[in-house]
């Protein structure tokens, strides 16, 4: 929970001054509230495994820009609307009503869940049972392979859920749930980060549980990947302090990552800067393993601008660039969206802007293709739409 108000904490701090448009105390309230939700949303996980362009709703091999739309409702389920801008046809795919953001809401957790090569829709639901931890979580699966909906009970409400990705490499994403809160204790946190990843190739019989990183106040951060690039998603974290364990003290500001082909063997890559920014995933160099990414709010003069940082795994080479902006006033900035926007196997570098909109409010996906170059692509309401591609760990 700790983490997790952090990041809502974080979240409501960046988006506060969205609130300047409302007037009324009440909603106020009401939006504050559902900024909870918004916050976990940031969490999304975003993708499977990183051989094939994340969020590509469409199965065409690219990202396709895609929103999440809360209905704001006060007396309703305030649902949750899909906005997919299918890059196969650059139409706007059916607008689709799935999941609610209403407390304790639902988290856009969509990923290849039935294998066919597109992303499917997909919520992971807290509080089936009238909220409270402890209770049987689900995920709700809209498979794009024939259209009906896959009810999953796994993990409980205080687990979280973004780790999903494709860990036993058959091609489906594993609903996967990192637990740090002993059920029905959500103040009692365990000394061990417990992943739990329920495994598609026995179509859900089967489940693997592994400790890895620490649930106290390291700063263990887990982060998505296949970064041995053998088509199975790793168990991977980054750690910002110094943790003192069984007599040894792993050193922080590294990335710690258990690598599936080689199963007892755990890489320790120092990265500092990842210390105080979002852990990015991508693929920056094509050779289809998961790079040592990071991105964050560099100061230059008056200015911010948004720099991504990643080690090539190809051949160790490390890489920064500048792209994106912080509001002039910092009252804003732009969300890290990467993701294989042109289809070339690259990860692309791109932030969704939300400032600077016009009267419209239409925000816009920055991109910078690796193989198409710099474009933008208006797409989204500044509120309350948010894009789907946004990463884990706070931005
Ligand atoms: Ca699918
Ligand atoms: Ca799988
Ligand atoms: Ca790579
Ligand atoms: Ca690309």
């Amino acid at each position: 929970m700790h983490n997790l108000l952090n990041r809502v904490f974080t979240g409501i701090r960046l988006n506060f001054p969205i609130l300047r448009y409302f007037t009324s105390r009440s909603f106020l309230r009401y939006l504050a509230a559902n900024f909870i939700l918004i916050l976990l949303s940031i969490a999304i996980a975003a993708q499977t495994a990183t051989y094939r362009a994340p969020l590509d709703f469409d199965g065409d091999g690219k990202t396709d820009p895609a929103v999440a739309r809360i209905i704001i409702d006060l007396h309703e389920r305030q649902p949750l609307q899909w906005w997919i801008l299918g890059s196969a046809t650059n139409q706007t795919m059916p607008v689709i009503n799935f999941g609610a953001f209403r407390f304790p809401g639902h988290i856009p957790i969509p990923a290849d869940y039935d294998g066919d090569g597109k992303t499917d829709i997909a919520v992971f639901l807290r509080g089936a049972n009238g909220g409270g931890d402890g209770n049987q979580a689900f995920f709700y699966v809209l498979r794009s392979s024939d259209g009906q909906v896959d009810y999953i009970a796994w993990g409980i409400d205080s687990d979280d859920p973004y780790l999903t990705q494709d860990f036993d490499g058959d091609g489906k994403a594993d609903p996967t749930v990192v637990r740090c809160y002993i059920p029905g204790n959500p103040i009692e946190v365990l000394p061990a980060r417990t992943w739990y990843i329920l495994e598609s190739r026995t179509n859900y019989q089967t489940y693997r549980v592994e400790e890895f990183g620490k649930c106290d106040a390291s700063r263990d951060r887990p982060i998505r990947g296949d970064f041995d690039g053998d088509r199975k998603a790793d168990l991977a974290l980054f750690r910002e302090l110094d943790v003192r364990e069984n007599g040894q003290t792993t050193p922080a500001n590294r990335f710690y990552i258990k690598l599936s082909s080689r199963r007892n063997t755990v890489r320790a890559v120092r990265f500092d800067y990842a210390q105080n920014g979002a852990v990015i995933e991508g693929d920056f160099d094509g050779d289809g393993k998961t790079d040592i990414a990071s991105a964050r709010t560099e100061q230059q003069g008056e200015s911010g601008y948004r720099w991504w940082y990643w080690i090539r795994s190809s051949d160790g080479r490390f890489v920064a660039k500048q792209f994106g902006l912080n509001h002039p006033n910092f009252a804003q900035i732009d969300l890290f969206v990467p993701g294989d926007y042109d289809g070339d196997g690259i990860t692309d570098t791109a932030v969704y802007r939300t400032f600077d909109l016009g009267p419209d409010r239409r925000a816009y996906f920055h991109i910078d293709g690796s193989r198409d170059g710099y474009r933008v692509v208006q797409w989204g309401l500044e509120l309350p739409d948010l894009p789907i591609a946004q990463y884990l760990f706070s931005q």
